[in-house]
């Protein structure tokens, strides 16, 4: 007992030993001074931000004419007082939403992260910023905002959105970063199309686009490139067929042998992968009056949401001008739902094409593609296209029509 008692006695010596070592805040000049000054203090905790053992204090205070600020205090030297190493000001116009002391930078050692939120009555904007200490020195690592869009609450009932996926809001702290620090990612747009003349007007939202901040050296810095995020995922292609495929005959039967002809530009190569290669069908070969056609054959029944089609030859730099433009073309499902799509009367499609988008490609001067999006919830065993009409190429004597590149998305 007298043992135990002896060592309690030590405990609570060395206790008062070491609380003697540092000064308590509320005992220090500087803590008097403050309340002279008439600062009001909010809120008062304590933190190791730069790694020295010794807590540092994170004060919010109101200081005069209501003017709102977060303090960061470290002992002075001789322990016996404190003082200010950053001061962060709130800006007019907003207000503190919560400040949170946590390890965003991974080094094991507290930040200060001030959120913050924008009192505009007609905005809706959050607003972070971050405090850390690099070294000794205590700074603004971050500082971002993001405003929340108005369209939400207030949208027309008369229009229709379909989101194929989530858009991440706000500012988002993840922790995606290989060297342990979070990173930070703020929508900067959606990926969407909007069609006017379906009833009612749809948008799709296809994707997002998020900047990206990444903890280097003592700040955050914003990604050279943003991170793109895509809700349509590639569906895969079974079995390809076409009614015929551009094909090289010899004039002249080898001897004792068939007439075997070489195919050129087979059915397969319109969706593999490669924008180069592509389907020709053999117009020579061709009934009259009957139309081509390559259908796309899927493993079951699939969802699909999206096609993008690639027409024109793009094997060279300079074959996509002199071959065949596919002008209309028509998607058949295989419950037999047809659609037409006539370039440049894009509002004329119908069920169950909801719409089409169309644009340039890089590969060739005067390239493009149809970007087409199915209505909600299609499901179908194949897509076929049929190719209704073609623009003659400027080559006359043998001009090709060619899909390059068909692409699939669910
Ligand atoms: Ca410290
Ligand atoms: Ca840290
Ligand atoms: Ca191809």
């Amino acid at each position: 007992m007298r043992e135990l008692c002896f060592v309690i006695v030590a405990f609570i010596i060395c206790q008062y030993l070491y609380a003697q070592d540092i000064v308590p805040l509320k005992s220090s000049s500087y803590y008097k001074e403050l309340l002279k000054k008439k600062n009001e203090i909010i809120s008062e905790d304590y933190a190791e931000m730069d790694g020295d053992s010794v807590k540092e204090v994170v004060m919010f205070v109101s200081r005069e004419k209501d003017k709102k600020s977060f303090l960061v205090l470290k002992t002075t030297d001789d322990k016996k007082n404190y003082q200010e190493m950053i001061e962060y000001k709130i800006k007019e116009g907003f207000a503190l939403e919560k400040y949170e002391i946590d390890d965003v930078t991974g080094d094991k050692k507290a930040d200060l992260l001030i959120w913050l939120r924008d009192e505009s009555p007609d905005e809706n904007g959050i607003h972070l910023v971050i405090i850390s200490a690099y070294g000794t020195v205590f700074k603004k690592i971050f500082e971002g905002s993001y405003y929340f869009s108005k369209v939400e609450g207030s949208s027309n009932l008369m229009e229709k959105v379909i989101q194929y996926g989530e858009i991440k809001e706000g500012i988002n702290l993840a922790d995606e970063d290989k060297n342990g620090s979070k990173e930070i990612l703020i929508p900067r747009e959606k990926k969407l199309v909007y069609f006017g003349h379906t009833k009612p007007p749809v948008t799709i939202v296809y994707g997002g686009v998020y900047d990206v901040y990444r903890y280097k050296s003592g700040s955050y810095v914003k990604e050279d490139s943003p991170k793109v995020v895509n809700f349509f995922v590639p569906v895969k292609v079974k079995g390809i067929e076409a009614t015929s495929e551009l094909s090289l005959r010899p004039k002249k039967a080898k001897k004792g042998g068939d007439l075997e002809s070489e195919v050129l530009n087979p059915a397969k190569w319109a969706a593999d992968g490669n924008i180069g290669s592509s389907w020709s069908p053999d117009t020579s070969v061709a009934k009259k009056g009957s139309k081509e056609s390559i259908r796309f054959e899927f493993d079951g029944s699939q969802a699909v949401k999206a096609m993008i089609m690639i027409p024109g030859c793009m094997d060279t730099e300079d074959s996509w001008e002199p071959n065949n433009k596919i002008t209309a073309f028509s998607v058949r499902l295989s419950n037999g739902t047809e659609s037409q799509i006539i370039r440049g009367k894009y509002q004329a499609v119908s069920s169950p094409i909801l719409g089409v988008v169309e644009s340039a490609r890089a590969e060739t001067q005067g390239a493009f593609q149809y970007m087409i999006f199915f209505e909600e919830n299609t499901v179908t065993y194949s897509v076929e296209i049929i190719i209704d009409k073609i623009e003659k190429g400027s080559n006359k004597k043998s001009p090709r029509t060619c899909i390059s590149e068909v692409l699939f998305f669910q």
